[in-house]
């Protein structure tokens, strides 16, 4: 069979199988929006039809798209007046004691119009796009009520069907307790138990159900009972687990199987291998650690040593990682963290993939895969580390499209 279109390189990454998964001289062939070939050598005369298309990517480099499995994508306004505030030192917790942080966007969120919110997110797709993401998880939790958590998440498969990103939906009802449930915790619990989860599981609105489980916001045993609500009624789990007070969350994110287990500057040692048990993965977000100023990082280095499986993300969001760039993610990774380039490829690709469970499809470069690709002005990935601060995206191919060419948006209308 010919391909659509053929990508040659001297530095294709597969994110496959450790350690033939570097072709140094090969190709990748593209048939149908799906991986067809994945091979070193010359390009076979048997697939290159008169329409077949070959780009010549020698001296770049060519890796999976970049998977972002933690955002919070949609969400009305900005909070930059925080800043100042945290420079004076304000803690996370301390802003949304008084009002602000979360809640000030759920107020914004709450009175944007569908457009508003659309025309933004759409603008960080792009941003996302440009610098290289192809899937990103996108969570609610910014409108609490039902009417506009059930208006993010449409908005959110809007933009799925539209825009060339593809979308994986969570519910996060459990971010905040909205001002209509101020001093009354467990009657917004109820209120999400009752009414909203199911709700947007019979309607099929979100794939996964994550909660904020931090202190002063929703307890492990709160926790705990809306997460096994959501696994009754089908949701696949993420937690956002020890980012600032140790709480065992990673050992809670194990025992109920989640997926992810997200942020964990703060988990034990045995929730850590509570997690390996699992094979839950650990999502680490160090831009978020920059941006809060904790001077402390997730320990991914002792994760990886143990054989936990690390993806990293953006947690792009207007409070505490305003940032839809997974190339500044990889500085503070490598940077802040202290993973290598070797490591920090899997964590934004296939690892990235298991987090939101869909490793079978995208995230390395594997006949039967979409062929979500990108091209790299860079002679090889090491590089795209050292030189950091610059966007090394050239080329973006989603779906066997070229949605990005010669570092520009040439998509047209969406719906690739
Ligand atoms: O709006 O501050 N961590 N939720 C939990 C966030 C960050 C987003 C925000
Ligand atoms: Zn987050």
């Amino acid at each position: 069979m010919t391909a659509d279109l053929i990508i040659r390189s001297d530095h294709i990454y597969t994110c496959a199988q450790e350690p033939s998964d570097l072709f140094m001289d090969g190709f990748v062939a593209i048939s149908g929006g799906t991986i067809q070939t994945v091979a070193g050598g010359e390009i076979p005369d048997e697939i290159c039809g008169a329409d077949t298309k070959i780009i010549d990517a020698r001296g770049q480099t060519v890796i999976p798209g970049l998977v972002d499995p933690h955002t919070h994508l949609i969400h009305g306004g900005s909070r930059e007046k925080e800043l100042a505030l945290k420079l004076k030192g304000a803690s996370y917790l301390d802003i949304l004691k008084k009002g602000g942080g979360i809640l000030s966007t759920v107020k914004a969120t709450r009175k944007a119009s569908h457009d508003d919110l659309k025309d933004k997110a759409w603008c960080s797709l792009d941003q996302m796009l440009l610098h290289g993401t192809t899937t990103v998880e996108a969570k609610s939790g910014y409108g609490l009520d039902l009417d506009t958590e059930v208006k993010c998440l449409q908005l959110a498969m809007e933009l799925h069907m539209e825009h060339p990103v593809d979308l994986v939906r969570t519910y996060m009802g459990a971010h905040a307790i909205p001002p209509e449930y101020k001093g009354n915790p467990n009657k917004y619990i109820d209120f999400m138990l009752y009414d909203v989860i199911p709700h947007i599981s019979e309607n099929g609105l979100a794939e996964f159900m994550y909660v904020f489980c931090e202190e002063g916001v929703f307890s492990p045993q709160q926790t705990k009972i809306l997460l096994e609500a959501g696994k009754k009624m089908g949701f696949k789990l993420k937690i956002h687990a020890d980012e600032i007070i140790p709480l065992q969350g990673a050992e809670l994110a194990a025992e109920l199987q989640a997926v992810s287990a997200d942020h964990l500057l703060a988990a034990s040692d045995e929730g850590m291998q509570a997690m390996k048990e699992a094979g839950t993965t650990a999502v680490l977000l160090p831009g978020t650690s920059f941006y809060l100023m904790l001077g402390k990082y997730a320990q991914a280095r002792k994760m990886i040593d143990m054989g936990i499986r690390v993806a990293l993300a953006s947690d792009y969001n207007p409070g505490t990682c305003p940032c839809e760039n997974l190339q500044t993610i990889m500085t503070f990774a490598c940077f802040g963290m202290h993973m290598t380039p070797a490591e920090i490829l899997p964590a934004m690709t296939i690892n990235a993939a298991h987090a939101i469970d869909r490793s079978e499809v995208i995230g390395s470069l594997v006949p039967g895969k979409q062929a979500d690709i990108i091209i790299l002005n860079a002679p090889n990935w090491d590089y795209v580390i050292y030189h950091y601060g610059i966007n090394h995206v050239d080329k973006v191919i989603k779906n066997g499209r070229v949605v990005v060419d010669n570092t520009q948006l040439v998509y047209q209308g969406g719906n690739v």
